[in-house]
């Protein structure tokens, strides 16, 4: 395929409650959507860089400037083979996983329409429905947390995470465990803590969590090993895996029995696919992580958790958890067993809502194979 046109834009999307973690709180997010165009069908992505360099080092902005200025100018009129190919095309430019991540989904998006099949049978994923858990932000009563599991635990949700920080910890999570004593349930710290809380931490450990998300630096691995060697609650890391080295260096070290994999992290579905492998083949539990996204990077994330690899449940939740309307049509929804059915159609398998993705739009840029010209609403 030969890219004759790439189109960023930003759209503004209102969360329905602002969301909560260890380093701050989120509830207006400004979300970059890349659109890619070839004779005749357009190839939609999102960008999971967060509006501040808060969880890792991206932005919605810093992003939008590399996929400007070095990795659009890299397959624009270019002869692409496969969407697979891209990490290839892409190696010149370091890190900016979530930037490449954006450009390459959009074209393993277009890929799979031009060849007619739902996008995750050309990723090779082979399950038809995938299961679901929730992530739930730091809250600021127990009791609107209590209440706040009660729902999705009834609405069928798999797994329940809590966001945890300093203060809000161990005393939060003994309710939720009284309260819910059966429920798989599991915590992420988003790096708040340091090597010298391991005393403090261990104090989770009689919980029977499914797992401890990244409790120490965003871009540690060998201290979670020390971590890991001292508690009985598995670590999974999230933060510090960017690609399949980083996981494998991880599992080796035993920093981490269990992974997070969020497709924009890692750089997009090819390594995405190349980590989830790797866990499938050592028998390492991974899943799939959210940046809380519109209904685009939802639809990726189903697509994606059909691989085998994906043996626990991901933070892939209803489209209306997060949003009012949401800018895919259907909207993500889940069943009351708190599963996803995967759409069977050609592409994504779900309508992208452009009339409505034009109203949120608050700016947007052309390149295509005409001219360097850059036109911008
Ligand atoms: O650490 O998993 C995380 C949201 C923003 C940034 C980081 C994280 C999260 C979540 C939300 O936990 C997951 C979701 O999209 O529901
Ligand atoms: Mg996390």
């Amino acid at each position: 395929m030969r890219l004759e046109q790439v189109t960023l834009r930003e759209i503004r999307m209102r969360l329905r409650a602002p969301f909560e973690t260890s380093f701050g709180s989120i509830q207006d997010r400004r979300i970059l959507l890349v659109e890619v165009c070839s004779e005749g069908l357009s190839g939609w992505a999102e960008c999971t860089a967060m509006e501040t360099p808060s969880f890792n080092s991206e932005t919605i902005d810093v992003a939008w400037l590399m996929l400007r200025e070095h990795l659009t100018p890299l397959v624009l009129d270019k002869d692409i083979a496969s969407a697979r190919d891209l990490p290839e095309v892409f190696k010149p430019i370091r890190g900016n996983e979530m930037a490449k991540a954006a450009l390459e989904n959009a074209v393993w998006h277009l890929d799979s329409q031009m060849r007619n099949v739902p996008l995750h049978r050309l990723l090779g994923g082979t399950l038809n429905e995938i299961s679901c858990g929730v992530s739930l932000g730091i809250q600021p009563t127990i009791d609107k947390l209590l209440a706040l599991v009660d729902r999705e635990v009834s609405a069928g949700y798999q797994r329940i995470k809590l966001k945890i920080k300093p203060g809000k910890d161990v005393e939060v999570v003994r309710e939720v465990r009284r309260r819910f004593p059966r429920i798989k349930l599991s915590v992420d710290a988003n790096s708040a803590y340091t090597l010298s809380d391991v005393d403090h931490l261990k104090k989770l450990d009689e919980f029977q969590l499914l797992m401890m998300e990244q409790p120490l630096d965003w871009d540690d691995i060998y201290e979670h090993s020390r971590l890991q060697a001292q508690l009985d609650t598995d670590i999974c890391l999230d933060e510090s895996i960017h690609n399949l080295r980083h996981a494998s260096a991880a599992v080796e070290m035993d920093a981490c029995r269990v992974v997070n994999i969020k497709l924009g992290r890692v750089g997009g579905h090819t390594e995405a696919g190349r980590i989830q492998a790797y866990c499938a083949a050592r028998g390492i539990p991974a899943w799939c992580g959210g940046m809380i996204e519109s209904g685009i990077g939802r639809a990726h994330n189903i697509a994606m958790s059909t691989q085998a690899g994906f043996a626990w449940p991901g933070d892939v939740s209803a489209s209306q958890r997060y949003w009012e309307e949401d800018i895919i049509e259907p909207e993500v929804q889940v069943t009351p067993q708190g599963s996803i059915r995967v759409p069977q159609t050609p592409g994504l398998g779900y309508q992208i809502r452009e009339r409505r993705i034009e109203e949120l739009t608050v700016g947007r840029e052309s390149h295509d194979t005409r001219s360097a010209q850059v036109s911008v609403a």
